[in-house]
């Protein structure tokens, strides 16, 4: 490529627009608002496909490593590049945290104001200060997510916000692309896809992808869509409105999801299944990936490795690993980075006492 042509490229932002602008509503007069997210690691965890066994191959598309830490980027740019082209006053979200964060840097970049509805005080400290610093107006209401994103809708429908959240198109459209990457590096899909579900917008956007990607003969087969709920925040899996969801996985403390009916159908289509994992299982999950494999996750990225776990070894799990096919490929996506959230983490951190500044005392305390 010639330094003009890489030059124009890197002024769009070199993001998932850039190279997956065919799949996308994107024309030559849309103005690119990018961060150069996307192309995110998809780590081998040998450990894990130990785990598995029968020779199974387990990856984790570790999307933590995108801009503003999650997933929320691809959709972002999307449709934050799709609101500057309708020439929108502001944009709006709802938020458990993560969606709030990227929008405000998305916002930020191009020059539109943007304010977010959080639930008081549920929000990981990581995300609430990416808000912040990029300069959304951030408004901490008394209600839980399901009710901010009530009000959001209908802000959405009487004055000209665009609302970012997941039930945008948009933002669909661009998350679609983490399901391209995927085969674009395997050369195929792989046989088993494990999400934490929150809204469900993210499994609706890889199921989205990847049908798209094999209608273009890009691959030959589709995944099993397995998604995770906590198990206080499980409306999908009980298929039932959760009036108080709770869980420490705060991302993922949804009792509505606004994508539930494609996510349903994701499900049922691609013959996956829905199942819950428990908030100890989710932490245990999260240092388990930090100390064996060297990922950092936050509590709502773990659900799926936990989710793993539980289809592995326990006899309750919605989907059996114990008969699955040999050498099968699963990809478990990581949604969010752990230092978003490091909260339950620092109180752990904060027991460690001071050694005296002596050889012998270090040496010692390192216990060797
Ligand atoms: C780390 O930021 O809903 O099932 O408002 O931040 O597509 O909703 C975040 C969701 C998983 C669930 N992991 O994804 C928000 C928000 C992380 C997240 C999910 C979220 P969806």
């Amino acid at each position: 490529m010639s330094m003009n042509a890489t030059i124009s490229r890197l002024k769009q932002g070199g993001g998932v627009i850039d190279r997956y602008r065919e799949f996308l509503p994107v024309s030559d007069s849309t103005p690119i608002v990018s961060l150069g997210e996307g192309n995110t690691p998809l780590v081998y965890l040998a450990k894990l496909s130990a785990r598995v066994g029968r020779g199974c191959e387990v990856f984790v598309k570790n999307e933590g490593v995108n801009p503003t830490g999650s997933f929320k980027d691809r959709g972002m740019t999307v449709a934050v590049s799709k609101a500057l082209e309708r020439k929108a006053r502001a944009l709006i979200c709802a938020s458990t945290g993560n969606t709030s964060a990227s929008a405000a840097a998305y916002a930020a970049r191009a020059g539109m104001p943007c304010a977010v509805i959080l639930p008081a005080g549920k929000i990981a400290s990581g995300k609430l200060l990416q808000a912040f610093v990029h300069g959304a107006k951030i408004i901490a209401i008394d209600g839980n997510f399901d009710d901010a994103l009530r009000i959001v809708r209908e802000l959405g429908e009487r004055d000209d916000f665009v609302i970012v959240n997941s039930i945008n198109p948009d933002r669909i459209a661009g998350q679609k692309t983490a399901a391209f990457e995927i085969v674009d590096l395997l050369n195929e899909a792989p046989d088993f896809h494990l999400l934490p579900l929150g809204n469900a917008g993210n499994m609706t956007a890889y199921w989205a992808g990847y049908r798209e990607y094999r209608g273009r003969e890009r691959s030959t087969k589709l995944p099993a869509m397995i998604g995770f709920q906590a198990v206080g925040a499980a409306p999908i899996y009980h298929n039932k409105v959760v009036e108080k969801p709770e869980t420490i996985a705060s991302a993922i403390r949804i009792g509505n999801p606004a994508n539930w009916k494609q996510a349903t159908a994701a499900i049922s289509e691609s013959i996956g299944a829905v199942d819950v994992v428990s908030d100890e299982e989710i932490l245990d999950a999260q240092i388990w990936l930090a100390q064996n494999e060297g990922v950092f996750v936050e509590p709502a990225s773990a659900a799926s490795i936990a989710g793993l776990f539980k289809c592995c070894d326990s006899k309750s799990a919605a989907y059996s690993f114990q008969e699955i096919p040999d050498a099968s490929r699963i990809v478990c996506t990581v949604t969010g980075h752990g230092l978003k959230d490091p909260d339950v983490i620092l109180r752990r951190v904060e027991e460690l006492k001071p050694v005296t500044a002596k050889i012998d005392n270090v040496r010692r305390a390192i216990g060797s």
